[in-house]
């Protein structure tokens, strides 16, 4: 755009009082408490490749046009039978939300690019009542439009965002619409290039949520650094900012205690308890939390454990846990598509547990908020990940940004839950120095947010003949060492030969293996060499499991993966046929051999590391 161009549209945006056309900083900790009309169900779409729905023929964006009016956001209708309106949504086939489009129809199956969505609504607005548009993830850009006039827009598939529409929401029929976008960027977070399949669409809930005028907007309440006896954080208040009286029940633990905002609205919390069973996977124990002002309550459940390393171990509420974990795809493999709801990861997070696992690793990015709170109620602990996959922009500002801010979203969401006990800033990012300062500056960013939690990253290794070596000057600034390895598939080994295997680590933490595996197809049967066979991956993880007590301070792993699951890398017609095969389970629910080897191994460890 020309200079003056600019200016035009900055004056332009002035006079009319856009908002800022980006989603709101911080979304209301824990949504579903506040919503008020749920708004997932079948939405109209069309599918809009050419973005004939956003700009004219121009290519000038409608939404940013002085009239404002042409895009498909107005969800206009004929009422003359001689005007002319290309698009009909009343008449345009629907799409479940939340799910991607992508299993919805065959014809969208490699879609990328935009598709539109349309919701009527009617509601009746309450006066002293504040309005919210939440959404739990759109992949990957979202412009979100109600009453035809425009919210903002949002980037990452991920993390939640919301708008607040309290001047804009009618009694009666309210029109929702959004563009949502799936394109894949080399600037983006993630860049073009990952082994999942790209699913579109608003994957996750949609809510209309309200609140008071004044009310709670945030809070933090969790153990404090090393400390068992001392619950610390905050509550933020979003509103009137005069000093208030916050009130915190937490009845099962005999804690009734009060604290004040401050002129920012924010209050400090320090509870000193002796009182509190402890968060663990044998006893998830959450207590319901009550947090009240003199205009507004909301409630949580919420387990309290501490988390820490000391030397080569990892300490969950001072004891020595060794992680018995598993990585997960956020798809549903008889969809097969993105988990829909708290059903889908029910059934993921079951088929986990009969592994043996007390962990797991949610892999690649942000996972649905229902799936974190399941892990909660269920007894997993999880690493949470953040989509810096591979060969993300490193030098680009906006890039680092996008990470940043994904990041931060990923920890306030899930900040109050007892269950995850890792950040993950990336996974298997190249050695370089740009990378380095990036990955450093959000390593930072991470422990700044939240220092009760452990940092890490998925690192890579190097070989040299029988050498595994892990030095990556990033693992500096990480409290694990974690990395893949996949001796027996990639590494092209006899399996008999991964016990010979050393590992050379550089430094002295707990050692966690993030990914190691090998695809079978379920149903392959043949010899143990047989490739793409069971009994291959079965042998495979046999042998790792030898391989890897050679290390002193392991002190759990991920194997790759729990469930089969769809990729549009994986091309070989008889054995992928667009699936990566690693999983201990297949895209039919059957559970392969190899489940069984981990299992049992699993089975050892736990009563070496009673819990
Ligand atoms: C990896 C990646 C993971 C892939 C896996 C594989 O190292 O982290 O996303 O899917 O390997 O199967 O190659």
């Amino acid at each position: 755009m020309n200079p003056s161009m600019k200016y035009a549209l900055l004056l332009f945006c002035f006079a009319a009082s856009i908002r800022p056309l980006t989603a709101q900083d911080s979304i209301v900790q824990n949504v579903t408490a506040r919503r008020e009309l749920n708004l997932d169900g079948r939405w109209n779409y069309m599918v809009d490749p050419y973005e004939t729905g956003y700009y004219d023929y121009r290519h000038q964006p409608y939404d940013q046009s002085p009239s404002g009016k042409g895009g498909y956001y107005d969800d206009r209708k004929q009422t003359d039978k001689s005007q002319l309106i290309e698009y009909d949504f009343d008449r345009s086939p629907t799409l479940k939300v939340p799910g991607d489009w992508n299993s919805q129809d065959e014809k969208l199956l490699y879609y990328e690019g935009t598709i539109w969505y349309r919701r009527v609504f009617q509601t009746t607005p309450q006066p002293g009542r504040r309005y919210f548009i939440y959404f739990g993830a759109v992949n990957y850009e979202a412009h979100v439009y109600l009453n035809g006039k425009k919210l903002g827009m949002h980037k990452g598939g991920f993390t939640p965002f919301q708008f607040e529409v309290t001047s804009l929401l009618k009694a009666g029929d309210n029109t929702l619409v959004v563009k949502a976008d799936n394109t894949r960027h080399q600037d983006e977070i993630p860049t073009v290039n990952t082994d999942w399949w790209n699913y579109g669409g608003i994957t996750r809930d949609v809510c209309l949520a309200s609140t008071p005028e004044t009310f709670i907007s945030d809070y933090q309440l969790q153990l404090k650094k090393d400390d068992p006896h001392t619950i610390e954080g905050y509550v933020q208040l979003a509103g009137q900012h005069s000093p208030q009286t916050v009130t915190i029940d937490i009845p099962e633990a005999g804690i009734h205690t009060t604290t004040t905002t401050d002129g920012g609205g924010r209050a400090p919390v320090a509870i000193m308890t002796k009182k509190l069973a402890y968060w663990s996977p044998e006893h998830p124990k959450l207590y319901a939390v009550s947090l009240s002002t003199a205009t507004d309550t909301t409630v949580d459940r919420i387990g309290f454990r501490t988390i820490r390393v000391q030397g080569k171990d990892i300490l969950l509420n001072g004891k020595p846990v060794f992680l018995r974990g598993i990585c997960i795809h956020d798809e549903n493999p008889l969809i097969p598509g993105r988990l829909r709801g708290e059903g889908d990861c029910r059934m993921l997070l079951t088929w986990a547990k009969q592994l043996g696992c007390n962990y797991v690793r949610l892999a690649h990015y942000p996972h649905n908020e229902a799936m974190i709170r399941l892990a909660d109620e269920m007894g997993l602990m999880v690493w949470a990940e953040v989509p810096v996959y591979w060969t993300i922009s490193w030098t680009n500002p906006d890039t680092y940004a996008n990470a940043q801010k994904q990041l931060s979203d990923l920890i306030n969401r899930d900040r109050n839950r007892a269950a995850v006990i890792i950040w993950s800033i990336g996974n298997e990012t190249p050695l370089s120095a740009p990378r380095l300062d990036f990955m450093s500056r959000l390593a930072a960013h991470a422990h700044q947010l939240d220092n009760t939690r452990l940092v890490s990253a998925a690192l890579e290794v190097h070989r040299q003949g029988n050498e595994v070596i892990v030095d990556d000057p990033l693992g500096e600034k990480l409290d694990l060492v974690s990395f893949n390895e996949y001796a027996g598939w990639y590494w092209g080994d006899k399996l008999a030969d991964l016990p010979n295997y050393h590992f050379t680590i550089k430094y002295d933490r707990p050692v966690i293996i993030t990914e190691l595996g090998g695809d079978a197809l379920a149903g392959f049967h043949a010899d143990p060499d047989t490739r793409w066979s069971e009994e291959y991956q079965e042998a495979l993880y046999a042998n790792q499991v030898k391989m890897l007590s050679g290390i002193t301070a392991l002190r759990g792993i991920t194997p790759w993966i729990l469930v089969d699951f769809r990729s549009p890398r994986r091309q070989h017609p008889v054995y992928q046929n667009f699936w990566n095969r690693k999983g201990l389970i297949s895209e039919q629910g059957v559970k392969k051999r190899a489940f069984y080897t981990l299992k049992n191994f699993y089975d050892t460890i736990a009563k070496k590391y009673p819990e």
